[in-house]
């Protein structure tokens, strides 16, 4: 069976696929399965409801702002960003379906807490991405990736957390937008569930998520084209149709990862973070960002490089790595990688 074949179920006129009966039909077809992901990928729909209540709330309640404490990366942390933190942690710590998480928000492995069971999964996430934009009402995003546990212990560690994104087993996105979306992927496509506010539930609504060939999007921020390599700025004036040699991509740039990267999904296109003389990385997380949204990517026809590589078979060798990144559209992250490697 292809992977596009996979939808056991569909909406019709009468009935709707909530998330949680569309895992279970998808567990289905693996009769071997422990029902271990399906708790997990639930456990972590029911995190982004209460997110998406604090979001919407924002404004209202007194979330706004920063906490006044600095994150790993020396970046102020906004009190939302804490709190949804503390959400994911808490929705997935008791299952007894991971050995540890990983979270953009701390500096080390978080541990499941002694009094609970341990499984056999790592959960690795970013809980509020995009945070710099919630002061001023812009979409933001949780963004998430699953490992199957490698070491020998039950309480998991680095070796787990260190694994090459093309080892996800699962991978997915939340995005707090005008309305509320997950997007997932367990290597079967690209699904997608808006939440119905009223029922309390995610429905399906995107089902097999297929990104266009070539992108009409192009999102990167120019304000660092000055520190940019040569190839790189020669590469967006490519895009950019200034060196006549294509159309003109038209560009938007959020400044929200997931709020780029979804337009850009649905509609085609290329997010990029490239590196500059100021950020030798770029800024982006592999762990966190850029594996899980090139593994939905992938699942979706694109592609994701980190300019001669692809990003899914890089090596992590820290939690907080940066990696360079070009996301999006096949047939232009090809032009990526080929204007930089010759450059
Ligand atoms: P933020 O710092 O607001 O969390 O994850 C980092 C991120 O946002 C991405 O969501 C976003 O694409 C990028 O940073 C924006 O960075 P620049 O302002 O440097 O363009």
């Amino acid at each position: 069976m292809t992977a596009r074949a996979s939808i056991a179920v569909r909406n019709t006129a009468t009935s709707v696929v909530t998330i949680d009966r569309f895992i279970i039909e998808q567990e289905r077809e693996h009769p071997g399965a422990s029902g271990a992901l399906s708790g997990i990928l639930t456990d972590l729909a029911l995190a982004a409801k209460m997110i998406a209540n604090k979001v919407r709330a924002a404004g209202l309640a007194d979330v706004l702002g920063s906490a006044g404490q600095e994150n790993v990366q020396g970046e102020v942390q906004q009190k939302l960003d804490v709190i949804a933190n503390e959400t994911i942690i808490k929705a997935m710590d008791h299952g007894g379906r991971l050995c540890c998480m990983g979270s953009e928000e701390a500096d080390d492995l978080i541990p499941i807490p002694d009094r609970f069971t341990t499984g056999p999964y790592v959960l690795l996430f970013d809980p509020l991405d995009g945070s710099s934009n919630i002061d001023v009402n812009v979409p933001v995003g949780t963004i998430f990736s699953v490992l199957r546990k490698r070491s020998a212990g039950a309480r998991g560690s680095l070796e787990d957390a260190l694994q090459p994104g093309a080892q996800q087993v699962a991978a997915g996105y939340v995005i707090y937008g005008s309305s509320t979306m997950l997007v997932y992927s367990t290597g079967q496509g690209v699904h997608g569930f808006t939440l119905d506010p009223l029922l309390g539930e995610f429905l399906l609504s995107h089902p097999d998520i297929r990104t266009p060939e070539h992108g009409k999007f192009l999102s990167v921020n120019t304000s660092y084209e000055r520190h940019w390599a040569e190839p790189v700025r020669a590469l967006m004036r490519r895009y950019r149709g200034l060196d006549g040699k294509r159309e003109a991509m038209n560009v938007r740039y959020v400044g929200s990862m997931v709020a780029d990267f979804h337009r850009n999904l649905l509609a085609g296109g290329l997010f990029a973070y490239p590196a500059n003389a100021k950020a030798p990385k770029g800024k982006l997380r592999l762990l966190y960002e850029c594996n899980p949204l090139a593994f939905i990517c992938e699942q979706a026809g694109g592609a994701a490089i980190d300019g001669p590589h692809r990003v899914l078979d890089i090596q992590p060798t820290s939690l907080h790595q940066r990696t360079p990144i070009y996301l999006g559209s096949r047939a232009d992250v090809e032009i990526a990688r080929e204007m930089l490697v010759a450059g």
